[in-house]
């Protein structure tokens, strides 16, 4: 049993401390303040996101159980359960393939080339608003098909509210809920067909309406997925990677000698600083768990930000950024059924990034201390400020 609080401004700053306590308290923790059992451990939060039957997503992945209470919005893909899941599932994979994006490289690659020059051009700029947010906002709003105009605007709150509702209904959510207003009738309306341009990926989506593999409604939630979740942690894992690299010099030097290795620091990236940092899953019926009775209908709370840092899992140097590690396997995308099926244009808009900064830049320096963004669910910067030079 813990009196702490995980969502205070202390723990978000720095959830580390508290993490290791929670993993050293046993498989599982009450959370007195919650009244919900809460797994900070590797093997478990992995074991319940693997079992999709017994640790059920249709009951929200937030701490209300969607069951008894109402959703501040329909429930979509990521509130499903098989067999409702399936169909959506393979639409969502289908379009969002490997190879699916693969065609999608090059444009990102000369939008990257070209921001890269202009911030060398520069010299010190921010790393959250000049790059981390302008990146996605371009490449991946293109992708899917949405008018450029507003999406700052609507997106970037769109997603920190919709991510709020993942952790406690506190005053930092509700903060989150009052500036995200109107958003969501922005996005929804952008969901619609005809709102779509007609080679993007939400239009692709609606294909697999008309072949009848889906709903009308399910086509418009699952673009509504791409907008809800593929932005913001996006924006959040490359301001995480930047910060990282800039302040570990060390691994920036091996990046820059070998690009190659982007793909690695990114992983390890997500590894040592998760942007998604937990969610819940709800208990379908009475089960036992590592000796825990668990009642049906009970909540638990997966804290994987604490799984990504368990020495059981990554050893004594968990807690260190090594970009040489093998970080594969991590829990920043999920695990099971639900994990993260935006990944692969993700890990391209990344890649992209990363490879053209490695090329370009010798060095990636701090210069004035990183803002944390507080948010109950996500993990990241408000600003990193940044010098570079140029090779
Ligand atoms: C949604 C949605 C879908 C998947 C994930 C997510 C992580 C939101 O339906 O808007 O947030």
């Amino acid at each position: 049993m813990l009196s702490d609080d995980p969502y205070t401004d202390e723990n978000l700053t720095n959830p580390y401390p508290l993490f290791d306590r929670m993993r050293a308290a046993g498989p599982a923790v009450w959370l007195e303040k919650y009244g919900v059992l809460a797994f900070a451990g590797f093997e478990e939060c992995k074991e319940i996101l693997e079992d999709y039957a017994t640790f059920i997503s249709s009951a929200g992945v937030g701490p209300k159980n969607l069951h008894h209470e109402p959703a501040w919005r329909p429930q979509g893909i990521l509130e499903s359960d098989p067999p409702v899941h399936g169909p959506m599932r393979a639409a969502m994979a289908g379009v969002i393939s490997p190879r699916g994006v693969r065609s999608l490289r090059a444009q990102f690659e000369v939008f990257a080339d070209e921001l890269v020059e202009q911030l060398i051009g520069r010299g010190k700029f921010d790393g959250v608003k000049d790059l981390a947010e302008l990146f996605p906002i371009r490449v991946f709003g293109d992708a899917v098909g949405i008018p450029r105009e507003g999406r700052e605007a609507n997106l970037l709150p769109h997603g920190a509210m919709n991510f709020s509702a993942f952790g406690p209904d506190d005053e930092r959510s509700r903060a989150f809920f009052d500036q995200g207003a109107g958003t969501h009738e922005w996005v929804m309306n952008n969901c619609a067909r005809e709102n779509l341009s007609a080679d993007g990926m939400g239009a692709q989506i609606w294909e697999y309406a008309d072949r009848g593999e889906i709903t009308a409604e399910q086509a418009a939630l699952l673009v509504r997925a791409m907008l809800s979740a593929g932005l913001d942690t996006t924006v959040f894992s490359i301001g995480n990677t930047l910060q990282a690299l800039a302040s570990h010099p060390q691994e920036w030097a091996r990046l820059h000698a070998n690009p190659r290795l982007a793909k690695f620091a990114i992983d390890e990236a997500l590894r040592y600083e998760s942007p998604f940092q937990s969610f819940f899953r709800t208990v379908a019926t009475d089960t036992v768990f590592r000796d825990i009775p668990l009642p049906a209908g009970s909540k638990v709370l997966l804290f994987m930000g604490s799984a990504n840092r368990d020495a059981s899992q990554w050893g004594p140097t968990a807690d260190q950024f090594m970009i040489g590690r093998n970080a594969g396997g991590h829990l920043a995308f999920g695990m099971g059924i639900h994990h993260c099926v935006g990944q692969p244009i993700s890990r391209l808009e990344m890649d992209v990034l990363f490879t053209a900064l490695a090329k370009r830049i010798k060095c990636l320096e701090l210069v004035g201390e990183p803002v944390p963004y507080l948010h109950n669910t996500l993990r990241g910067w408000r600003s990193v400020p940044l010098k570079i030079v140029a090779a």
